[in-house]
């Protein structure tokens, strides 16, 4: 159990917050620039620590991974641990860096077994706490690894560190939570073989070295294109579906996008709509989504017409999307009439639909704006009677 199960299950009305991150204490007495995240499941009272702790050196970051944090928390001190073995060995910032990266990865693979976070792996409580553990002069865990590099018992570097060395006390459950949810955690395991098994340290190094050839990728190729996959040999009887594209930025989802949606899908078996990132519609379309692409893309993937959603990040991708979405017909209204004919070289059809004449986006917005102005106006001239007694 973590400490924070610990104390909801002795009390259950407990809010319980985790805090964690790159905050050696030496250097947060001394008011160096620190950031911690606050974690809590119920987001209220992270913002609430969040704001009792901030402070001009202090920044403060939310997540609600409380599991997620609390297991960086531990189980990075293993790295730390191995970080130390490592320097103690003799090698540089190459095999560093190899076990903080490869380390983290682990932990990762772990933690989203357990249910947590990818994102905490990536973010303070993670890859930032890691850095400082396993790189800092103040980490205990860093100082023990070296000596035991150095060639130290583990036992007698503990008591030279004079100090709890959390990581070797991690090492236990760090085994039994891998062997608990069947994860491969190579590096913890060659520091639990060192420190608990007495192998020297030189061949856990070569070992891991040594170890069959992998991929960064977390999911199997055939995963990453599993979309692209289903898209080109789904059939409908016995031919292939029709796979029609479209692209839009989709704000304030209205009855003329899903006329077009409608209209879009009737030509076909398989609809996809790209929909404009944030970044792409400030930086090439000037305009200022009321939607974040996130709600947009759920407004969107919600309509029975609709089969997948992808985000529009360049003008230029529409090319390769013919290609690797296997698309039949590319489909726009007809305000881009001809603009995007070209396509017609990717072998997919290109058909204008007219507008829905009278509504749009922008429309909607000024309209809104318009009534706004009106109402204060209203209240205003109200106000002006209520406060003049002779009108
Ligand atoms: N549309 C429509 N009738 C309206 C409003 C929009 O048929 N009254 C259609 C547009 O012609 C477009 C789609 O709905 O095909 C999405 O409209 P917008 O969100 O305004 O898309 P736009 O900003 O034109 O972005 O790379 C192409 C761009 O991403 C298109």
């Amino acid at each position: 159990m973590t400490m924070s199960e610990v104390i909801s299950s002795e009390i259950p009305q407990a809010k319980v917050v985790a805090l964690s991150g790159p905050t050696h204490a030496e250097e947060v007495a001394k008011d160096l620039p620190t950031t911690i995240v606050a974690a809590c499941e119920d987001i209220a009272v992270a913002e609430l620590v969040q704001e009792v702790f901030t402070n001009p050196v202090m920044r403060v970051y939310t997540n609600t991974d409380v599991k997620g944090v609390e297991l960086c928390g531990a189980l990075k001190n293993i790295i730390a641990l191995a970080s130390g073995i490592s320097t103690g060995l003799g090698y540089g910032d190459n095999t560093k860096a190899a076990l903080i990266t490869r380390g983290l990865a682990e932990i990762e693979r772990l933690g989203v077994k357990m249910g947590c976070l990818p994102e905490t792996f990536s973010g303070l409580a993670g890859v930032g706490d890691l850095i400082v553990t396993a790189t800092s002069k103040h980490s205990r865990n860093n100082l023990c690894g070296y000596l035991i590099g150095q060639g130290y018992d583990p036992q007698e570097a503990v008591k030279q560190v004079g100090m709890v060395v959390e990581g070797i006390n991690a090492l236990p459950a760090a085994m039994e939570l891998a062997a608990k949810y069947d994860v491969e955690m190579p590096i913890v395991t060659a520091v639990d073989r060192i420190v608990n098994r007495r192998a020297p340290a030189k061949n856990a190094v070569h070992e891991l070295m040594g170890r069959e050839s992998k991929t960064e990728l977390s999911k199997p190729l055939l995963d990453m294109n599993f979309e692209s996959a289903v898209i080109k040999n789904a059939t409908k009887g016995n031919q292939t579906m029709k796979r029609v594209i479209t692209y839009g930025t989709f704000d304030l989802l209205h009855y003329g996008h899903i006329n077009l949606l409608r209209r879009a899908k009737a030509l076909g078996d398989y609809l996809i709509v790209v929909i404009s990132s944030d970044e792409f519609n400030w930086n090439e379309k000037h305009k200022k989504c009321y939607f974040t692409y996130e709600q947009r893309k759920a407004l969107v993937e919600a309509i029975r017409y609709v089969d997948l959603v992808i985000p529009e990040e360049s003008w230029s991708q529409k090319r390769t999307d013919m290609h690797e979405y296997h698309i039949d017909t590319f489909v726009m209204g007809d305000d881009w009439k001809g603009k995007f004919d070209f396509l017609k070289e990717e072998g997919v059809e290109v058909v204008y639909l007219p507008r829905t004449p009278e509504i749009s986006s922008s429309q909607i917005k000024k309209e809104l704006y318009d009534a706004n102005a009106v109402d204060c106006e209203s209240k205003t001239s109200h106000d002006e009677i209520n406060t003049d007694p002779g009108k």
